[in-house]
């Protein structure tokens, strides 16, 4: 049925949002083709990140934890299509205004993404084609409009709606399947065999007890904690890594460099500085790589370099202690992970690995860079966010079941201790207001994983606290002093209350 009404402001509101939403799509399909991380709400939502307050960023992981990155991602894409939906309903009475309107979003948008570290001019590119998407469609709209047929304005919402659906659809196919896939590089990459294999921890690395973590961490469970919002999508022929600063030769090396040196295995846990006492911000793997320390030695590295400065394709950076990784211990370049290439999420094609420091000053992910600088004239990242510079990991020790029920009789009751690098010698177990009682221990070949600890335990029927502690392998014994994880990591001793039955 044809009307010689104009739409009202409320189906042009309707038009501006599904406008915004295909030029956002067909922005997200460009970026998916070329530079993911330069879609439009991704370079917001990472220049979110890059500029909001500090105390505004704790409160917000603080509410929400890991859920912080797709919330945000969210928040601004509904931002977005409702400021669209208000360009819709300006245009119907001041189109120049609204057009202008088009003009400065996508210009903020290309400057996000042009001001990302890592990304270069072209990055503005699916910015600018989203605000020219809604251009073109608002101004289609505005003629159907003038034509004043409900025909008209139909094909147009269908038009504009397909074009948003197939995009989005073109992208998700694109980084999935097709040619923008990563997986496709990585499953192709075919990983030596270790020319020095890690050593294997004794017949009982893992007592297999029912809920308690497997001694390697699956790579499907690990944790992940960075500040990526789209994963940097690396093409690794192209990559390399660059050594350089206070060196005296600036060496490059390809990953075909990498694949032909001597290549170490070793099981090393890696643990985030943000874990809180009992959370599971902690994982073992066994990593492939290269020996940092030799490959740093082919540069020769000038003595008074006292920080080692990795840095990552996004941008993101580490310092950590030149000492420790020249002091014998295995850091590492390391390129597989449980007997597969990196995954994307964990570092493809490469990431660092320096066992006995947090990954926030050792574990870059993504990398491209190794500087040789001090202390004293570069802040890494997080360090200029309000957390330390490197200081050794502190002793912790997590019960893993049982976490609230148990059944009167025998209980197993077990977790895994660390303190990377120094190694555990006791874990220690108290029930209610009991003694503290030794746990058996599970074989470790080195310091530099955690290890787990068993405790059956005759469990009579009511409600029972069960506590743990570690001793690390200087004798320490772990402390009960309760500290948040800002600026250097969490004490105290955790917890669970139990019901028996
Ligand atoms: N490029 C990059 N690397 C990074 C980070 C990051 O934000 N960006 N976060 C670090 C932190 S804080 C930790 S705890 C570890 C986590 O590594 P995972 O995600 O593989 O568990 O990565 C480190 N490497
Ligand atoms: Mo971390």
């Amino acid at each position: 049925m044809d009307t010689s009404q104009h739409a009202s402001p409320r189906t042009w509101a309707v038009a501006g949002l599904l406008a915004t939403l295909a030029g956002l799509a067909v922005g997200h399909l460009v970026a998916a083709l070329t530079a993911p991380r330069a879609a439009p709400l991704s370079a917001l939502s990472d220049t979110v990140v890059a500029i909001v307050p500090l105390e505004v960023a704790h409160w917000f992981i603080d509410l929400v934890g890991t859920l912080d990155k797709p919330l945000l991602v969210i928040g601004l894409a509904v931002t977005v299509a409702l400021l669209g939906g208000g360009i819709g309903r300006l245009w119907r009475t001041r189109p120049w205004l609204a057009r202008a309107a088009v003009v400065a979003f996508a210009a903020v948008g290309a400057i996000a993404a042009v001001t990302r570290p890592g990304l270069g001019a072209a990055a503005a590119i699916p910015s600018l084609l989203a605000g020219a998407v809604v251009l073109v469609a608002l101004q289609w709209w505005a003629a159907r409009d003038a034509e004043r047929t409900v025909t008209g304005r139909r094909g147009f919402l269908a038009a504009v709606g397909g074009v948003a659906a197939a995009a989005f659809g073109a992208s998700w196919w694109a980084t999935r399947i097709g040619p923008a896939a990563i997986e496709a590089d990585r499953d192709q990459l075919v990983l030596p065999e270790p020319d020095a294999p890690a050593m294997e921890p004794g017949p009982v690395a893992d007592f297999e007890t029912e809920g308690l973590s497997s001694y390697i961490t699956p790579n499907g469970d690990f944790y992940r904690i960075d500040t990526a919002i789209t994963v940097p999508r690396i093409d690794v022929d192209g990559w390399s890594l660059r050594v350089h600063g206070m060196v005296d030769t600036e060496r490059t090396y390809t990953m075909d460099d990498l694949l032909g040196r001597e290549l170490i295995e070793r099981d090393i846990t890696l643990c985030c500085v943000s874990n809180q006492v009992g959370g599971d911000l902690v994982g073992n793997a066994r990593w492939l790589g290269v020996s940092l320390a030799a490959l740093l030695a082919e540069s020769g590295v000038d003595p008074a370099a006292d920080q080692l400065v990795s840095r990552s394709s996004d941008g993101w950076t580490a310092g950590s202690p030149t000492d420790l990784v020249f002091d014998g211990r295995d850091a590492m370049i390391a390129i597989g992970m449980n007997g597969q290439p990196l995954p994307v999420d964990h570092g493809w094609p490469a990431r660092l690995v320096i066992p006995g420091l947090y990954g926030y000053v050792s574990a870059t992910k993504w990398l491209t860079e190794l500087e040789l600088t001090t202390f004293d004239s570069y802040d890494a990242y997080w360090i200029t966010r309000g957390w330390s510079t490197p200081r050794p990991i502190k002793t912790q020790s997590r019960i893993d079941t049982p976490r609230s029920k148990a059944s009167a009789g025998t209980v197993a009751v077990a977790g895994v201790a660390w303190a990377q690098h120094r190694g555990i010698s006791a874990v220690e177990l108290r029930i209610d207001d009991g003694d503290w009682q030794p746990c058996e221990l599970s074989d470790v070949a080195t310091g530099d994983t955690w290890r787990q600890w068993l405790y059956e335990w005759n469990a009579p029927e009511g409600e029972h606290t069960l506590t743990v502690r570690a001793t690390d392998g200087d004798g320490a014994v772990q402390t009960s002093e309760v500290q948040g994880v800002i600026p250097d990591g969490a004490t105290g001793l955790h917890s669970v209350t139990v019901t028996v039955s």
